[in-house]
């Protein structure tokens, strides 16, 4: 039998021989061993094997974080099925998209949330519906992990092709729908290779681990890293800057999005002794500020190193590990990965010319769920996916990220989608039209903002408009301001000149 690319039996073949030794450990002070994620994940893997699914079959999971929701990843990965994490902000509207458009025949909510959730489930045709809390608050009874107790602590990894799904991460790509990112175990594990090798992991590595675990970036860049070199986790619920500073003399790796480094920052205790024992801080999901860069280089002693990526692609460039990592830039292609930069009549850029970023590799996933003909648009006929991304590459290789061909705003790591919300605006009936952009903000990196024009004689407060929002979408896609305007700046075509809006609400 050829071997096995089940991502899981990767992971289990660099598992530490003392299986006894500390992979998670959470701030309240609970440890788990390598030999009870193993366990666990089988007890876990043994009630999803029992429940008959489909092969293929997705398992939709919108859960606080804890040890338990990654044991939970990786029990999907071992039974072979279809891991869809939700991001825990999405209300009723955006996880009904969710679970009508995947279809998911496992549904694993907080306890909190069951009763909203388990009902979407019903309608989209759901016939298990599990909760999932940390253990001391997890005491229903429709507790997976209660559920999971009394099943066997061994289970055989199943056989998977490389080809085969491991997850589906939902993105809105270079349009405004939201879109399954379909990735394979051959995408993850061959970029969590690449990544083991490009940042030098070992098994003395400590991984502070406070990104959420619903996207690529905790999920995969970080929480495949330490798997894979059996490296330990001090597993963090969410970012709290003072929480981190307390934990940071622990740590060798630290990984964040731009704010978590505005944040740090913020804190008077932060400095070089800190990170007395720190090797390694990287960037990503959004574009590092150079004076973040370069106040962080002085007040940690340490470069920061920043590397770019994304849902359909998990990991494409990074700054060098043992080299110079410049601000500013996301460093050179990671090794397999070919990234080019593209004119619009599809020829290579010179040196320092701009264009369209499109890359290729065996990171790049499968294609957009149930939408081939969006998934074929993405790529060109030889076979690079377009990211959406506009750069250069500078005469030494290092590639800069100078602005995004897709309407698109990244507020702390988080993307927001300016149609979803014109949309969702549009639809108040005092509203005739909206303008969605994204302001310059300190700490988010991008600030979401509304232009809105409204009926004549309509009355609608900026008050009203974000207490209504927050009921509808999830609370990072609000925007923090909003501006009423009498119309809004179209060109000859009729689109609206975001650009203009942008001059004009930057400084207010
Ligand atoms: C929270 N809030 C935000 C926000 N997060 N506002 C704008 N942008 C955000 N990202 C607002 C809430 O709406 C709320 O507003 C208030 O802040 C408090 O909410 P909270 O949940 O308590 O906030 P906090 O815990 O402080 O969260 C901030 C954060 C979080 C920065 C820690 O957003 C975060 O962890 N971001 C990381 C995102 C990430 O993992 N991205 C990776 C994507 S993968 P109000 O008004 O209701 O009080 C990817 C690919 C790649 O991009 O390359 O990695
Ligand atoms: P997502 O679709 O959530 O995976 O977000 C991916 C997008 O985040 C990319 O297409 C980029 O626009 C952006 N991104 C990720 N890393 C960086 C970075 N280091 N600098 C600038 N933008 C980034």
């Amino acid at each position: 039998m050829p071997a096995n690319a089940n991502l899981y039996a990767l992971f289990a073949s660099h598992f530490p021989a003392d299986r006894s030794r500390c992979c998670m450990e959470t701030q309240d002070g609970r440890y788990y061993s390598w030999d009870v994620v193993e366990r666990a994940s089988a007890k876990l893997s043994n009630l999803l094997a029992s429940l008959d699914l489909q092969p293929g079959a997705r398992i939709a999971v919108q859960v606080e974080k804890s040890p338990e929701a990654l044991i939970l990843y990786l029990a999907s990965l071992r039974t072979g099925y279809v891991y869809l994490p939700l991001n825990t902000a999405y209300r009723h509207a955006e996880v009904d998209y969710f679970l009508q458009d995947a279809e998911p025949e496992v549904v694993i909510c907080s306890p909190i949330n069951f009763g909203w959730v388990s009902q979407l489930a019903l309608k989209a045709g759901t016939h298990h519906v599990f909760t999932l809390d940390a253990p001391e608050l997890d005491a229903n009874t429709g507790s997976l992990l209660q559920c999971a107790f009394s099943f066997s602590d061994q289970f055989e990894t199943v056989q998977s092709k490389p080809d085969d799904l491991a997850a589906i991460l939902y993105t809105s790509g270079t349009t405004g729908c939201s879109k399954g990112a379909m990735l394979t175990h051959d995408n993850l594990a061959s970029n969590a290779k690449i990544l083991q090798q490009a940042w030098a992991w070992s098994k003395d590595d400590v991984l502070l681990h406070t990104l959420p675990l619903f996207h690529v970036h905790g999920l995969f860049v970080a929480s495949h890293a330490a798997l894979l070199s059996g490296s330990k986790m001090i597993f963090l619920a969410k970012f709290n800057a003072a929480q981190v500073l307390h934990y940071l003399p622990d740590t060798t790796v630290f990984m964040g999005v731009p704010t978590y480094y505005v944040r740090l920052m913020q804190e008077a205790g932060f400095g070089r002794d800190a990170c007395r024992n720190m090797r390694l801080f990287i960037s990503g999901s959004a574009p590092l500020l150079l004076d973040t860069f370069n106040e962080f280089a002085q007040r940690a002693g340490h470069t920061i190193l920043e590397r770019y990526g994304m849902s359909e692609t998990t990991m494409l460039v990074s700054n060098p590990y043992d080299a110079a990592r410049i601000g500013g830039t996301v460093g050179f292609p990671l090794a397999g990965v070919t990234v080019r930069v593209v004119k619009s009549d599809q020829s290579v850029c010179k040196t320092d010319e701009i264009g369209d970023i499109q890359v290729r590799g065996a990171n790049v996933f499968k294609g957009y769920w149930r939408m081939p003909e969006k998934t074929a648009e993405e790529f060109t006929d030889d076979g690079f996916f377009r990211t959406g991304d506009v750069g250069k590459f500078d005469s030494k290789g290092y590639l800069s990220i100078v602005g995004r061909s897709k309407d698109l705003i990244i507020s702390g790591g988080y993307n927001v989608y300016p149609r979803e919300i014109e949309s969702v605006i549009d639809e108040m009936p005092e509203v005739v039209e909206s303008a969605v952009i994204g302001l310059p903000h300190a700490e988010f990196g991008e600030a979401v903002t509304a232009v809105l024009v409204l009926r004549a004689a309509a009355v609608l407060s900026e008050h009203t408009i974000i207490t209504r929002l927050k009921n509808m979408i999830a609370n990072f896609k609000v925007p923090k301001q909003v501006f009423i305007v009498d119309k809004l700046p179209r060109n000859a075509m009729g689109k609206v000149q975001k650009n203009l809006l942008r001059q004009q609400f930057e400084n207010q």
